[in-house]
């Protein structure tokens, strides 16, 4: 018998959200256009040519949203602002009506009790910035922090915790390297110097963070445990390369002020020698790391798989979600401990974990009975609290997603939400799994006890 399971009572519980696959009405008040309100209008792109216009309609109804998450019992909330509603060309000229949203959310969460926890990018990049190159420009370090900068003035006397990106690795691999994700570009010199500006924004926006900000502000990463297939030396190295690809290339900088020397390896002759300086500015101070958990790989040796030379091995046996991900949550255990040794034990928060399953019709009774995803987020919690066990300084929780919402490029298709969403009637109906995380929160998590 393990020992029981009681969270600490100030433990964050919460769900995630992101401000373009879920608030629709991305034209409204003045808004500017996004990169992914363009990706979405060029056919085939994302399936079936679904686009965020309505989404969730997060954007007209948070109110009843916020109304949905007292009664689930969160105590704190994560959300995006959409940068193109504060400034329409991205930079220069301020929206008021657009700030105003965030305000009004910000306001109606403190009112429930909920505490706000806002990520500043999360893949919407004002489309007028694209247009002056984007990510791939030096430039746009200036441009995330002097945005920033207008939203903490506006929310820092009320909002106590800031994440600056969300998932660069997912930034630039989705939107430079394989163009699956906006901007779409398919290109291996363009991949490294994503990154590099990703995290020289990153470092400017916590920079004027500390000029502006009395609170905590973190780094939002994906984190995708690699586990060698054998313990061959192509096998091992493979593992390797993977590894520093997704993992240490963005954690590395941030906090070691060094990339991992395996993107040498990987990109060739497309790895810039960069100015020392830069790391100088990347490696700032931070308050907290955000961990996105979704699954882990199993590792080979592929001399076909470019650029990595790596790919991973199907696991006989294993649930896999409708992703094509594989269910594993002793990997969220293992990368909270890798990250406790790695990075000196940092506070930690998971800030994504999820899964998207098929889900039934809503039943006669008005019931969701989603029972890959409440098995999901049971073993989940249970690894998030052996992490704790075991050390990790480990703050609070977020479920992705609270609501059924825009999967990127596969759109509608994919359900994360713990609350449904019909996207007819845009009624919400909370399923079994949210009705689990009720439970697990308003029992400090005594419900996972031997189950
Ligand atoms: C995250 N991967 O994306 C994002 O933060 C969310 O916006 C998204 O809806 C959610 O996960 C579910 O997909 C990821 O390939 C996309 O490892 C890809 C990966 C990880 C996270």
């Amino acid at each position: 018998m393990s020992a029981p399971i009681r969270f600490p009572s100030d433990f964050l519980w919460g769900c995630a959200t992101s401000a373009y696959q879920i608030e629709g009405s991305p034209l409204a008040d003045g808004a500017g256009p996004s990169i992914w309100h363009r990706f979405t209008r060029t056919p085939g792109l994302t399936r079936d040519g679904e686009n965020g216009d309505i989404a969730s309609d997060h954007y007209r109804r948070y109110k009843d949203d916020v109304a949905l998450m007292r009664r689930l019992g969160l105590n704190s909330y994560r959300f995006s602002i959409a940068w193109a509603r504060v400034l329409p060309e991205g930079k220069g000229r301020v929206n008021p009506a657009g700030l105003a949203f965030y305000d009004r959310l910000v306001d109606e969460l403190l009112a429930a009790g909920i505490a706000p926890n806002v990520t500043l990018y999360h893949w919407d990049l004002p489309a007028a910035l694209d247009d002056r190159g984007g990510w791939l420009t030096p430039d746009i370090a200036d441009w995330f922090a002097d945005y920033a900068q207008v939203v903490y003035r506006k929310l820092d006397d009320r909002v106590k915790m800031w994440a600056t990106l969300n998932e660069p690795w997912v930034v630039t691999d989705g939107g430079y390297l394989h163009g699956a994700l906006a901007p779409g570009h398919k290109n291996f010199y363009e991949a490294p110097l994503a990154s590099h500006h990703l995290m020289r924004a990153h470092g400017k926006a916590v920079q004027a963070y500390r000029a502006e900000g009395k609170h905590k502000i973190g780094l939002v990463v994906n984190i995708e445990p690699k586990y060698p297939a054998s313990q061959s030396p192509e096998d091992l190295a493979a593992t390797q390369r993977a590894d520093a690809y997704m993992n240490r290339q963005y954690l590395d900088p941030a906090l070691l002020g060094s990339y991992p020397p395996e993107l040498k390896d990987i990109f060739g002759e497309a790895w810039p020698d960069w100015p020392a300086e830069d790391f100088a500015l990347i490696k700032q101070p931070l308050d907290f790391i955000g961990l996105n958990y979704y699954t882990r790989n199993v590792t080979r040796h592929d001399e076909a798989n470019w650029p990595l030379r790596a790919s991973g091995v199907k696991q006989a046996g294993a649930t896999y979600s409708e992703t094509g991900w594989e269910v594993y949550a002793q990997g969220l255990t293992d990368t909270l401990a890798w990250i406790r040794d790695r990075y000196g034990n940092p506070e930690i928060y998971v800030t994504e974990n999820g899964s998207a399953f098929y889900d039934p019709p809503v039943a006669e009774d008005g019931a969701i009975d989603d029972p890959l995803r409440v098995s999901y987020l049971k073993k989940h919690l249970r690894a998030v609290h052996a992490a704790i066990e075991a050390g990790c300084n480990l703050r609070g929780y977020y479920a992705w997603s609270l609501l059924d919402n825009f999967e990127w490029s596969l759109g509608y298709s994919k359900r994360f939400g713990i609350v449904h969403v019909d996207y007819a009637t845009q009624q919400r109906t909370i399923k079994a799994s949210g009705k689990l995380y009720a439970e697990v929160i308003a029992s400090h998590g005594a419900v996972l006890d031997g189950q």
